[in-house]
């Protein structure tokens, strides 16, 4: 089975080149390729008959002999069928399209940009390799102006492989079973979906071209500063014109060249939801590029926000304020689309996120969708921002060198976004083993050569003293379930085990703690009283506890935010842990509210209250001051 790994030719690099969000513009096009595309699976005992048989260069629709069905893009493919074949398959599945070329683009460069494949992807346009990439729920791109034909129809092939191996991000187990047929086994905690899950583009670009902006932000007085450097290719005779407009559209500040700052007198700072009436502030930079005659080349445009981020032992701080997140674990995950992006489905969470006085999530266990992470920056939405290995184990070079690469694609992505506050570079890693001292000395390196303006985090499960990991991070983040995997039903232990584990970390590493996740699985409308695990009423009961342990630790000072696990319920693999998924959302996985999540926006309003003076919405007054003071709600 090793050989079903797609052999990584990199053709992008996607370590040097950048990685822009497409944006149409006076010198760029823009063509989506989401639709319905043909899609036909190999067998499991013949995994790579596409390859042998060279699908890529055969017109699926004409062909007899393979069996095509129709598919969505974007969507995972698994749940959309009525078969297990479908929803377990392992191994490649095929996907073809045609698209049609205008005879205007020929002389430009055309790219094919995928937000993510999940996982291993082959591309091929017209039959001929355009590019491969390893790594799912993060974009790339190929430049395929030399393999399309202008004027007229093209067809491009992909192949996807959902296996997960020893040293892929992230790892997984195949065995081959008696009856011939392999079976994926991984030990994460959510649905291995596989599939074009996030939407496909053609561009165009001219040859000399903006192929990278970098922009950090400072503040000075009232003035914010805006550091920026663009990297251009195909010539070196070009220059600059770079203009910030505020949000209105009006020109506040530009300059003449390709790397440099930008001070804006009275600046409206980027802020997070309820820290100001105004959150997310947004300014657009322009950049344009100009030849020497004084001619428009190329022209992007960046929303960037203003602010700063510090930290020391005990905070982190937004524009000097301390900040204190109230947020959740998540997942990309509803019925029918798996990780499929979905419009609706994102804005009614956000809905939700600021129904229930959220300021913050973590992209629990992977990155999340470059629409969703466009929201968070607009609304003002912390962002802790997870790389794809999750439960990393046996750590190899080969790993590292792939757990890298993961974390170099994530931050070219997203490092400009003023909503991402942390780097997390992994989720409950076997930080026990003494090995992984040296992995995670090298992974928490190499994020800040990649970036040192943000703190960063390893989403932790060890006990702080059997850990290797912590002496590297700014941040120590740990997942606690005490009155549910440990000690289960018993909530008189959790605020004394939790105290103890969160005071442990910040005494052992002198450093801020958050807790990223804890929580309880809960079936809607089981109801108990007294209450008993798995009741929306245990939910209420154990959360409390949970409140409780918080509360106390932010007196002290140390502790600087809570993320309840989970926001929805989520599909996860077959187990006798779980019925129909993880069910510690607390929200449905239809996106209804659980009794919980009442409980939690009360608490989250009082925070927001007493921390940071929001205003609290009409209709939780009476909740919330009715018996008192918001400060006694706490
Ligand atoms: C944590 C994992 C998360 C799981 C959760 C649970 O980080 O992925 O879903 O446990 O078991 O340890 O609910």
């Amino acid at each position: 089975m090793l050989l079903l790994i797609v052999v990584a030719t990199w053709l992008l690099g996607g370590t040097e080149s950048g990685i822009l969000y497409p944006r149409a513009s006076e010198s760029r096009q823009l063509v989506s390729l989401d639709g319905l595309w043909s899609f036909a699976l190999t067998n499991d005992t013949n995994p790579f008959r596409g390859h042998n048989e060279k699908w890529y260069d055969i017109d699926f629709r004409a062909s007899d002999d393979i069996t095509i069905q129709k598919m969505a893009v974007p969507s995972s493919y698994n749940d959309v069928g009525t078969s297990s074949d479908l929803r377990d398959h392992v191994g490649p599945v095929w996907y073809q399209r045609k698209f049609f070329i205008p005879a205007s683009w020929d002389g430009l460069k055309v790219w094919i940009r995928f937000a993510s494949v999940c996982r291993g992807a082959e591309v091929w346009v017209n039959g001929k390799l355009a590019t491969t990439h390893d790594i799912g729920h993060l974009p790339f791109q190929a430049d395929i102006s030399t393999i399309v034909v202008y004027g007229e129809e093209n067809t491009i092939t992909v192949a996807v492989d959902n296996t997960l191996l020893e040293a892929t991000i992230p790892q997984g187990t195949v065995t081959t079973l008696e009856s011939g047929r392999v079976k994926q086994t991984y030990t994460f905690d959510f649905f291995n979906y596989a599939g074009i899950d996030r939407p496909v583009v053609l561009y165009t670009t001219p040859q000399t071209y903006i192929d990278d902006v970098t922009v950090t932000t400072d503040i000075d007085g009232t003035n914010g500063l805006i550091n920026y450097s663009v990297v251009v290719e195909g010539s070196d005779t070009v220059t600059a014109r770079v203009t910030l407009f505020d949000k209105t559209g009006t020109e506040v500040v530009s300059d003449a060249v390709l790397q440099g700052t930008l001070t804006v007198q009275n600046a409206s700072l980027w802020w997070p939801y309820l820290m100001d009436p105004n959150p997310g502030y947004l300014y657009t930079l322009q950049i344009q590029l100009i030849d020497p005659s004084g001619t428009l080349i190329d022209k992007y445009s960046l929303p960037i926000g203003i602010r700063t981020i510090t930290w020391d032992s005990k905070s982190v701080k937004i524009n000097d304020k301390p900040i204190y997140l109230r947020g959740f674990g998540r997942h990309e995950d509803s019925d029918i689309r798996g990780k499929g992006l979905d419009l609706p489905l994102i804005i009614r969470d956000y809905n939700l996120i600021q129904w229930i006085g959220a300021n913050s999530y973590r992209t629990s266990h992977y990155p999340y969708a470059e629409e969703i992470m466009d929201l968070a920056d607009e609304l003002g939405i912390m962002i802790i921002d997870e790389s794809p290995a999750v439960n990393t184990e046996n750590f190899t070079s080969e790993l590292l060198e792939n757990h890298k690469k993961s974390l170099t694609e994530m931050i070219q992505r997203d490092k400009n976004r003023p909503a991402v506050i942390i780097w997390s570079a992994s989720n409950e890693p076997r930080t026990q083993y003494q090995e992984s001292e040296d992995y995670y000395r090298q992974i928490v390196a190499h994020i800040k050569s990649l970036d040192s303006t943000r703190p960063v985090t390893v989403d932790n499960f060890q006990q702080p003293d059997d850990d290797h990991s912590g002496q590297f991070l700014d941040i120590a983040s740990c997942n606690v379930y005490h009155g549910w995997y440990f000690e289960p039903g018993d909530l008189d232990i959790v605020i004394n085990e939790v105290t103890k584990v969160a005071r442990r970390w910040n005494e052992l590493h002198n450093i801020p703690v958050i807790i990223a996740e804890y929580g309880a699985d809960t079936l809607e409308g089981y109801h108990s009283v007294p209450n008993f695990m798995w009741s929306e009423e245990f939910q209420e009961a154990i959360l409390s506890k949970y409140f409780q342990a918080f509360d106390e630790m932010r007196e002290e000072g140390f502790f600087i935010g809570e993320m309840i696990w989970n926001f929805t319920d989520f599909n996860t693999d077959q187990t006798f842990m779980r019925v129909g998924g993880n069910k510690k959302g607390i929200f449905t996985r239809n996106r209804q509210p659980k009794g919980g999540a009442h409980f939690l926006r009360k608490r989250y309003w009082a925070l927001a209250q007493y921390l940071d003076n929001a205003e609290v919405p009409d209709d939780l007054e009476d909740y919330i001051f009715g018996s008192g003071t918001a400060r006694d709600e706490l």
